[in-house]
């Protein structure tokens, strides 16, 4: 992994209507030519990212989004790219040509506060003088590249005062859970769904907060778990492990020993492992007929033994007993009507950031749908959820 992953950038929308100089901002701040420039309305169309390092906030992921407040049909496919983009978006800025804003621009403003998006307000004046801070409002000229360090400097500040307690400070994702000096081992199967030649994000990240956590890790595969038990001095201080191997490893892990999952450390780092613990908790009354959503983020081409269409569904229909019917999605967002469905289960979402999750939690939440994720989903399945909780002293 050469770069930081999409997921654990600070992702930056970039909103306003149709030729507001969106795009002409986008390449101001990276100083090049990202994106599109015209004076057609609605040149973006479909959200253009742009990942850079941005000083002194660190990785980010510039979104620029489609414009707004053309009724067309066209214009109505935009809006939806817009909000979509939304979903994921840490934070907001909004263009505008005017302090005075228009009808749309005031939906716009109330739906980010709503959804409790923080915000950067932009007037973009297409006039020749020097970008100030006036008010709430930092009023620039997009297209002026003569006075692009004055103009990144304001942004770059205004958004350090607004970006979210976690990017800037990132909590640990298991680090909190052994002392400094303990050991943790880790059981990574490695089968026909590993990608070749590396490790997934969830285990690269742990195996990284373990060492800024000065822990010792030890990574191995089922074959060898018991080997490394008997030869360790003293019990591992935690074991974490893939979900499709989590009865055997709580099967073979002394009870004094704390164990639990990749998937849940990525629940608690990423989204809200209460939430899609709870959640969980609907696999028991699930009766005959139930439809059960599948939430894939990522679009990997499913293999024989796919995780989302092929193990899950299995094992629910082996464990309950029941008739139950599964429907699959993949892609960002959830669809906004959820009716009719009993349960939702998110795949891990280790391609998406923070936001994104939590955005998908609170869209099931809305609807009354309990969700969960894969892994969650595969200990209770298993039986074993409660052993595997047990280090997050959940109620
Ligand atoms: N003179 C001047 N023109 C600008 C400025 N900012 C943008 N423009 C012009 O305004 C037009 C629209 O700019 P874009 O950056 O494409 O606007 P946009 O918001 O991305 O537009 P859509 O993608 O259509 O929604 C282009 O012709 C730009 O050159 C500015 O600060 N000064
Ligand atoms: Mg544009």
């Amino acid at each position: 992994m050469q770069t930081t992953p999409k997921s654990l950038r600070l992702q930056i929308a970039i909103l306003g209507k149709v030729n507001a100089g969106k795009s002409s901002f986008l390449n101001l701040m990276t100083g090049q030519s990202v994106s599109i420039v015209s004076d057609v309305a609605g040149t973006t169309t479909d959200t253009v990212e742009k990942a850079q390092e941005f000083h002194p906030l660190g990785p980010v992921l510039w979104l620029d989004t489609a414009g707004f407040g053309d009724m067309s049909e066209l214009g109505q496919k935009r809006k939806q790219k817009m909000q979509d983009a939304l979903e994921r978006a840490d934070v907001a800025i909004f263009i505008s040509n005017s302090k005075i804003l228009e009808e749309p621009e005031k939906e716009l403003l109330a739906l980010l506060e709503s959804k409790k998006i923080p915000l950067i307000k932009v007037i973009n004046q297409n006039r020749d003088f020097e970008p100030y801070l006036k008010d709430d409002f930092i009023v620039l000229n997009a297209a002026d590249t003569s006075k692009r360090d004055a103009a990144v400097g304001l942004i770059q500040n205004a958004l350090l005062g607004i970006c979210p307690e976690d990017f800037l400070t990132p909590p640990a994702m298991l680090g909190d859970l052994v002392k400094a000096g303990g050991k943790v081992v880790m059981i990574v199967p490695i089968d026909a769904e590993a990608p070749k030649g590396r490790l997934i994000m969830p285990q690269v990240q742990a195996i990284r907060d373990c060492l800024d956590h000065r822990q010792t890790v030890i990574v191995c595969q089922e074959a060898n778990y018991l080997k490394i038990l008997e030869d360790l001095k003293t019990p591992p201080d935690l074991v974490v492990c893939d979900s499709q191997v989590v009865q055997f490893m709580v099967q073979n892990t002394p009870p004094s020993v704390k164990c639990t999952t990749f998937s849940i450390l990525m629940a608690r780092l990423k989204g809200d492992l209460e939430a899609l613990a709870k959640g969980a908790k609907a696999i028991k009354d699930l009766k005959d007929g139930d439809k059960i959503l599948i939430s894939e983020s990522c679009t990997h081409h499913a293999i024989k033994d796919d995780i989302g269409t092929i193990k899950i569904p299995n094992l629910m229909l082996k464990k309950t007993g029941k008739n139950l019917i599964f429907e699959h999605i993949a892609g960002c967002a959830l669809p906004y009507d959820l009716k009719g469905y009993r349960l939702i289960i998110q795949c891990g979402g280790c391609t998406q950031n923070r936001k994104a999750i939590l955005s998908k939690i609170a869209t099931a939440e809305q609807s009354g749908v309990p969700i969960t994720n894969y892994g969650i989903c595969l200990s209770a399945l298993n039986g074993v959820l409660d052993r595997v909780l047990e280090p997050f002293n959940l109620n």
